[in-house]
């Protein structure tokens, strides 16, 4: 399908982000249709000039193209399987969180009832939609993404990741890896601080900058994977960077090791495997795809 500036949009969902989704069409004059298990949360939208019919059927079938930003994978196919027959011809547009298979899933269920099927991975707060800041990735068939692109681009930064469905899904799921494992690290280092009295806050204070300087260094073990040689000179090796010391000094402290213990289990596997001089980013093979197999 091709999308214009006013073309009508259904939103299914109307949680934090489902409601910061609608708001910014209406906010854009696309005729807007909103629809919501608990039929109260369309209030709101629906005193701003939304239609919000209680019934799914009638609002899968106002409008050809169909966003769904519902709770999980479960939810989707419990709000569209009863009315998926009635949307062929159509465009969905999956902004669910699903996991890669999930994504592929539910491309391949659009598929088999005449439905062309876009998902997508939302990476920003409900307040950010409708600011460039907003990024969302999609992955499904290009061009479904460039037919419905000046819809998507009311919400944000638009990125296409490629055709396989699994892709936006995936690579948003990569970051969040990495920065929940980041916030976990702060959290550990706070416990440890904290163990002595100083606060969270005072510990936020001095990890910020140091941290964040830390990140430049993402760019240098990058290119060490992508080369594939961990001997390359100028890394830290892997005996260098045994943390059996922090995971002592955190356990006399009184405080879980958990974060830093897990990073020192790749380290002592590597490190097991005869490679305690290459550099640290060779625990990369350790978590790989395939791992046990390439290495
Ligand atoms: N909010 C955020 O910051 C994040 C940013 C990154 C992406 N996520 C994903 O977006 C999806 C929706 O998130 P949300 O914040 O809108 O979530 P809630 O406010 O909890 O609303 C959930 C909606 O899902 C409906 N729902 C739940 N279960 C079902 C079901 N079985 N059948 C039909 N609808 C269902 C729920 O309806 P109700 O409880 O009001 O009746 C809400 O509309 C999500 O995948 C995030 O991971 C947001």
């Amino acid at each position: 399908m091709t999308t214009t500036e006013s073309t009508g949009v259904t939103v299914l969902g109307l949680g934090a982000m489902g409601s910061a989704l609608a708001s910014a069409l209406l906010d854009a004059g696309h005729a807007t249709t909103v629809w919501n298990r608990t039929p109260a949360r369309a209030a709101d939208l629906a005193a701003r000039g939304a239609a919000a019919p209680s019934d799914i059927a009638e609002a899968v079938t106002a409008h050809p193209l169909v966003i769904a930003c519902l709770l999980d994978h479960a939810s989707v196919h419990q709000s569209l399987d009863a009315v998926i027959g009635t949307m062929r011809g159509g465009t969905l547009v999956n902004l669910t969180t699903t996991t890669p298979n999930e994504a592929r899933e539910l491309a391949a269920w659009a598929a088999e009832h005449g439905v062309d099927y876009l998902d997508g991975a939302i990476m920003a707060t409900p307040p950010m939609i409708g600011t460039t800041e907003a990024s969302i990735l999609y992955s499904g068939p290009r061009e479904v993404f460039d037919g419905v692109r000046p819809v998507l681009d009311r919400w944000g930064t638009s990125t296409y990741d490629g055709a396989d469905p699994g892709l936006a899904s995936l690579f948003d799921l990569a970051l969040l890896s990495g920065m929940y494992t980041m916030f976990a690290g702060f959290l550990h280092g706070a416990a440890m601080a904290g163990s002595a009295g100083m606060t969270a806050t005072e510990f936020a204070a001095r990890a910020t900058p140091f941290l964040s300087a830390m990140t430049a260094g993402f760019a240098h073990d990058a290119a060490v994977v992508d080369g594939g040689d961990y001997t390359v000179p100028g890394q830290q090796s892997l005996d260098f960077s045994d943390l059996s010391h922090i995971v002592r000094a955190s356990e006399e402290q009184g405080v879980a090791p958990g974060p830093v213990a897990a990073v020192q289990e790749l380290i002592s596997g590597q490190i097991a495997q005869g490679y305690g001089a290459e550099g640290f980013a060779r625990i990369y093979e350790s978590l790989r795809a395939d791992a046990e197999v390439a290495r």
